[in-house]
């Protein structure tokens, strides 16, 4: 076969990354962690201990062990952290204590504040 006339490589084109701009030509796009948020259980002298560790348990997801502890230390030492999470689910935490807690006549209180 006859040598074929060389031919330079064929590049795939360059794309011009300065004037793209837009989502995808970041090198490490900004990735906004969503703000956090303390669940806070007060302790007060009536909420009998038994209905604190089932609330730790059914809507914190304590193990019965870790709800016990959580509880006795809230009772000790005042307050105590059920959990972590986003605003909307950190507000919907703190409302179902107060109604768990109402609908039993129990003076229980939790409230959320920013990690
Ligand atoms: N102090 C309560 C009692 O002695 C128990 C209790 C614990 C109440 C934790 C509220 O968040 C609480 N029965």
């Amino acid at each position: 076969m006859p040598d074929e006339p060389k031919q330079p490589p064929v590049e795939p084109p360059q794309r011009d990354r300065e004037r793209e701009g837009g989502l995808a030509t970041r090198e490490r796009p900004k990735v906004e962690r969503p703000k956090r948020f303390k669940v806070i259980l007060w302790n007060d002298d009536y909420t009998p201990m038994e209905f604190v560790v089932t609330l730790l348990e059914t809507l914190f997801g304590k193990s019965p062990s870790e709800a016990t502890q959580l509880m006795l230390q809230i009772h000790k030492g005042g307050m105590g952290i059920a959990g972590v999470y986003v605003l909307e689910i950190a507000e919907t935490k703190v409302a179902a204590v107060h109604q768990k807690a109402e609908e039993r006549g129990y003076p229980l209180r939790a409230g959320s504040e920013p990690e």
